[in-house]
């Protein structure tokens, strides 16, 4: 990994964090996007500290499309090139159809699909003319099934394992992957939580998810891994 440039959103807190932290134990360059630049820069030490080749922060809110084309201008001018591009900013509410508002609707598809369209869409031609990359998605669990409750935030993560695996079929031939991962309930601030609460004792670790997202990345060229799920034990999928 140490040659390697690495995007990642959601970068400031949560799984993003993690998996910044396991590239940096890899000595990959890495590239921290979120919208909160105070964390981020406190994810760039501790990435600093863990190792990394080299980090830049780019605050950014990928839903907004001149964020998102400076922000690969950015990172493109200052390594040359991107190798991986870890889609993993997203945010949830969860709450029956009836009580779910437009603007709740309307700032999930955002940032969960409309930001994960605008990062792809902004790496691709670097990747397409490296001939090599890889996309990798961070969905979820509720990407392949559903539960009443959370109709909303199902169908963006619906909407990412869609367009992910179009995107796979148009892209693979020319070297680049994609690749879903899929995690059940996960100890992080997510949907305005508190990482490490009590009740989340038996949840996944954020870095259980970076793992994941590592053994993707470091397979050899020619294997491809398409989705990973992973939950925690007490959970059934
Ligand atoms: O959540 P959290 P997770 N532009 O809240 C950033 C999926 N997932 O780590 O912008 C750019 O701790 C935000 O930074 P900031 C989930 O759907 C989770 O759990 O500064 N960045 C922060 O860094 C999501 O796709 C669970 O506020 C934006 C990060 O996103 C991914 O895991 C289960 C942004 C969120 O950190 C990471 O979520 C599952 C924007 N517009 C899937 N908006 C789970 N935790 O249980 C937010 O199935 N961010």
């Amino acid at each position: 990994m140490k040659e390697k440039v690495i995007v990642i959103t959601g970068a400031s807190r949560g799984i993003g964090e993690d998996i910044a932290l396991a590239f940096a134990g890899q000595h990959a360059k890495l590239v921290l996007v979120a919208r909160n630049p105070e964390d981020l820069e406190r994810v760039r030490g501790r990435a600093m500290e863990a190792g990394a080749g080299d980090v830049l922060t780019v605050t950014t809110d990928v839903s907004k499309e001149d964020e998102v084309e400076v922000m690969v201008e950015v990172t493109l001018s200052r390594f040359g090139r991107i190798d991986i591009l870890v889609n993993n900013a997203g945010i949830g509410y969860f709450k029956p159809v009836q009580e779910t508002s437009l603007e709740e609707w309307q700032s999930m598809f955002d940032i969960n699909v409309t930001g994960l369209f605008l990062c792809t869409r902004g790496v691709l031609p670097a990747m397409l003319e490296q001939g090599a990359g890889h996309i990798i998605n961070i969905s979820s669990d509720v990407g392949r099934r559903t539960f009443a409750g959370g109709a909303a935030y199902v169908a963006t993560k619906h909407a990412v394992q869609g367009f992910a695996d179009c995107l796979r079929k148009e892209v693979q031939a020319k070297g680049v992957k994609v690749t879903n991962i899929l995690p059940g309930m996960t100890d992080t601030y997510f949907a305005e939580s508190e990482q490490g609460a009590e009740h989340k004792k038996e949840w996944l670790k954020a870095d259980d998810i970076a793992r994941a997202v590592l053994f993707a990345a470091s397979q050899p060229e020619g294997v491809l891994v398409d989705d990973i799920t992973i939950h925690p034990m007490i959970q059934e999928y």
